[in-house]
């Protein structure tokens, strides 16, 4: 081989979604590449809810010949219900049963741990992919012949990559190492309004196997959802176009303060009703406590010179989008793809990644109008409109609802007539 066809490095931070998916079709499309998949937290992250696959990820899941395993591992939750005061009372949205018109609940619905452990496993074994987990970068430096001089916070020596892929969430490091803070200081998020904090629970009697969706005043809202393990998985959040509500709340998740997190949200769900009181309590037991914020990200660009952004560090969707993590695999199969086809000018393999994959992310990033306030009233009077409105939409006529949404938001569509290439295995 000659030196200047070595084979590629590749260092990936992030192992969520984003990062195994990318090191797969990475190793799949580029025989000879050594990959590396750095991991902040100790060991692979579980926690969250079901996530969906829809539209274009799932023939690249399929390609993975992982669909099957994903097939097994879908929530067995028929449906969403919206519950109103009494707690009797629900409205229902079953399922739709075919992929290509899929409704709210999506028909590959899986738990985030589930499918993050699925590609997990697909790469850890394979021989030129490491996983290291309780490890992160400390600076990132291009070279002059544009390669990347990293550091690294713990233990791993300092190293040169060809690559480096910025795939660690809505926060990103990478992102703040390359991109700095944005030009308006605000790590390139747009907040929605919500924060949420998720967390496992033991089932009771009260759970059925539809979603259970609570509508309070003051934009509370507690979603009990059934999770194919015998347990259940709250979904506790606030929303509120006043962002000053969420100012304690904020600093406490800077801090981490997790003390400081539950106090909150046990000041602003006093006296919810419904589950709410289940759901403070198990909150402060939970192992899987995660808290988020809804939010996206928006950036001008996801590359400079060799490092890359991919999946909700470049362009978070916002887990209300429902294609937070479909979008990631997306954008992992065309970064793949499009690095395999200019291995030798990596640069110019980010720049055609940007402009294949632009155009899919910002029909992505387009929510409902008025989302997530709309769905989560303030007032007694918006309360009482979304629940009509639910009640007429639950009706046998709106049932497909999920098509109706499949033909104005592309990202919900088929899975038919992807705008993305048929990425074959390179040549060296
Ligand atoms: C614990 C958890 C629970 C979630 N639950 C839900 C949910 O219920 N519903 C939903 O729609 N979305 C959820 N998400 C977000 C969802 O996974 C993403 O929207 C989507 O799948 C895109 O994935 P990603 O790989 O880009 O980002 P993520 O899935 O966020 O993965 C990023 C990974 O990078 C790691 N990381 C962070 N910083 C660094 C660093 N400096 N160096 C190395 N690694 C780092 C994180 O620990 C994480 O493993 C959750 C994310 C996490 C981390
Ligand atoms: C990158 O690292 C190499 C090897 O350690 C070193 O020789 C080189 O000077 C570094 N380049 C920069 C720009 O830091
Ligand atoms: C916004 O929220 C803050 C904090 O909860 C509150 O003090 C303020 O009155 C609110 N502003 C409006 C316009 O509702
Ligand atoms: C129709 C209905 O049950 N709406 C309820 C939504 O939540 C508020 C606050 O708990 C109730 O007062 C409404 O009755």
């Amino acid at each position: 081989m000659a030196p200047e066809h070595q084979p590629l490095t590749i260092l990936i931070c992030g192992s969520g979604i984003a990062g195994p998916c990318l090191a797969f079709w990475l190793h799949k499309l580029i025989p000879t590449c050594h990959i590396t998949v750095l991991e902040r937290s100790p060991t692979p992250r579980h926690g969250g809810q079901a996530v969906d696959l829809r539209s274009f990820a799932v023939p690249i899941v399929s390609r993975m010949g992982l669909l099957d395993s994903v097939r097994d591992k879908t929530t067995t939750e028929e449906g969403l219900q919206f519950v109103y005061a009494d707690g009797v009372t629900k409205s229902t949205f079953p399922a739709s049963g075919n992929i290509e018109a899929q409704s709210v609940t999506s028909e590959f619905e899986i738990l985030r741990s589930d499918l993050a452990k699925i590609f997990m496993d697909a790469t850890q074994s394979l021989d030129r992919i490491t996983y290291i987990f309780d490890e992160m970068v400390s600076s990132i430096e291009e070279t002059t012949d544009r390669k990347v001089n990293v550091t690294f916070s713990n233990r791993l020596a300092p190293a040169t990559y060809d690559l480096v892929v910025g795939a660690d969430g809505m926060m990103s490091r990478t992102r703040r190492l390359i991109f700095g803070r944005g030009p308006n200081n605000d790590e390139y998020i747009r907040r929605l309004g919500q924060y949420s904090v998720l967390f496992t629970i033991p089932r009771t009697e009260t759970d059925t196997k539809f979603a259970q969706w609570y509508n309070a005043t003051r934009g509370r809202l507690v979603l009990l959802r059934p999770d194919g393990y015998g347990t259940t998985r709250a979904y506790v959040a606030v929303t509120d176009s006043n962002m000053s509500r969420f100012d304690e709340i904020d600093e406490a998740m800077r801090n981490g303060d997790r003390k400081a997190q539950e106090q909150w949200f046990e000041r602003e769900f006093e006296g919810v009703g419904w589950q709410s009181e289940r759901c403070m309590r198990e909150m402060k037991k939970a192992e899987d406590y995660y808290l988020q914020q809804i939010a996206q990200v928006k950036m001008e660009k996801w590359s400079k010179g060799s490092v890359v952004l991919l999946g909700d560090a470049a362009y978070c969707p916002s887990p209300i989008s429902g294609v937070g993590a479909g979008s990631a695999i997306i954008g992992a199969y065309v970064l793949a793809g499009e690095v395999s086809r200019s291995q030798h000018d990596i640069p110019n393999a980010l720049e055609q990644y940007e402009k294949t994959l632009r155009p899919y992310v910002e029909k992505a990033q387009r929510l409902f109008p008025g989302a997530p306030q709309v769905a989560n009233p303030q007032t007694e009077w918006g309360v009482w409109t979304f629940n009509k409105l639910t009640g007429i939409a639950s009706s046998a006529i709106m049932k497909q609802v999920g098509g109706m949404i499949g033909r104005y938001l592309p990202a919900y569509g088929g899975t038919a007539n992807s705008p993305f290439p048929d990425y074959e295995v390179a040549a060296t």
